[in-house]
């Protein structure tokens, strides 16, 4: 058996940190190979049919920033910052276990970030088209993730077959549909699920190492907050006066005490979240009855993201969950430095204000607590106004 290192530091970190990195280190001695990745438009299918597990790495805390300025300009994403200062720092268990750490052509500063993780770790990088809508860009995301295929099969000395494939991509489906259900619980009047609860519980699944597991926990909360909307909350006059918030823009779990709980606290509720944090990549499923790869890259061409230019399908995503969970105002956040969701925020404002004719608040943050006070301010008077 061969038997894994812990980090230098490793004495130094709290009981929680200790154990997550045991509990990689052990994974890692049975055998198992690890991918760290940063998107959704990385095909975790192709990863899990070459035996691998791919854990998402995006930094959430700006405890690590710090380390990451060392090398990094300070105005730049959080998330960014977060992520690369995880790595550098050692913090990570599943940055420092990871064999192979998958990246894309997103935004600039992830780009040129996985220049930088490529000096400390096995880096691969899939380049994205920038647009969704010809047949030249699926040509082109087909290729590269072949590439990908066959980047993994030589990594990880194994074969994917198409029948890997169209396994991993009706695992994958079943999964997607139960998540899917969860989310949807938003569309219930009034919603018994909160906005902060569901970024807190998505999460925790991501870092459980069984995705069965993770997925089995998500349809129990669904079953338990089904059944209490059904004997109690339903009849709740008061609960059904609430304001219901869409989300949208940048991944929100960085900001979530800051941004998605003070909205709660001020006595709205988060109904859905149009972002990589909720119910958007859920609702295409990947087409099981053609060519797998090309299946695959049909369905995460399709993922509406401000990195794409134009990004036409975001706006129509927004129209129909507007309308599908009765939709009263919508928030869109972004991270300091974003460029692509802050210019496309124009759009986005200009759709809800006008064809909506709903009311809009734009947030713009970074993971400190500099500016919770004053973020708290623009809610309550925003919800106030509701
Ligand atoms: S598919 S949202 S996970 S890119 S917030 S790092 S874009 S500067 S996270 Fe994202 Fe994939 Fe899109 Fe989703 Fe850059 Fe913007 Fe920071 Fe971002």
């Amino acid at each position: 058996m061969t038997t894994f290192q812990l980090p230098e530091k490793f004495d130094q970190y709290d009981e929680k940190r200790q154990q997550g990195f045991l509990k990689v280190k052990e994974l890692k001695e049975k055998g198992q190979n690890i991918c760290g990745v940063f998107c959704t438009y990385t095909p975790s299918e192709i990863i899990y049919a070459s035996g691998a597990i791919p854990f998402g790495l995006c930094g959430t805390s700006d405890e690590p920033i710090k380390y990451a300025e060392v090398d990094l300009p300070r105005n730049l994403c959080p998330l960014i910052k977060s992520s690369y200062g995880f790595a550098v720092s050692d913090q990570c268990p599943y940055f420092y276990f990871s064999d192979l750490i998958v990246g894309e052509t997103t935004c600039d500063g992830k780009k040129k970030m996985y220049e930088l993780m490529g000096k400390m770790k096995d880096t691969y990088v899939i380049s994205l088209p920038q647009k969704q809508t010809s047949k030249a860009d699926l040509q082109y995301l087909i290729a590269e993730y072949q590439a990908f295929r066959e980047y993994l099969e030589k990594k990880f000395r194994t074969r994917i077959t198409d029948e890997d494939l169209r396994n991993e991509i009706k695992h994958a489906n079943d999964i997607r549909r139960i998540y899917k259900a969860y989310f949807e619980l938003g569309k219930l009047i009034p919603s018994p699920l909160s906005g902060y609860e569901q970024n807190m519980t998505t999460e925790a699944a991501s870092f459980v190492f069984n995705r069965d597991e993770a997925a089995a926990m998500i349809a129990q909360k669904t079953e338990e907050l089904k059944k209490y909307w059904e004997d109690e909350l339903q009849y709740d006059e008061e609960r059904k006066k609430r304001p219901r918030i869409m989300i949208t823009g940048c991944p929100t779990i960085g900001v979530r005490k800051k941004i998605l709980e003070r909205i709660e606290a001020n006595g709205a509720d988060i109904v859905v979240f149009e972002s990589c944090n909720g119910v958007r990549e859920k609702m295409e499923l990947i087409d099981e009855s053609i060519d797998p790869i090309e299946a695959i890259s049909r369905k995460y061409l399709g993922v509406s993201c401000s990195v794409m230019s134009p990004n036409p399908k975001r706006e129509q995503i927004i129209r129909d969950l507007a309308r599908e969970y009765r939709v009263d105002a919508v928030v869109e956040v972004t991270l300091q430095a974003c460029h692509t969701f802050a210019v496309e925020a124009k759009n986005i404002r200009d759709l809800v204000q006008g064809e909506l004719n709903l009311p809009y608040l734009h947030l713009e943050t970074d993971y400190s607590t500099n500016d919770a006070g004053q973020l708290d301010t623009r809610i309550n008077a925003f919800l106030e106004m509701l």
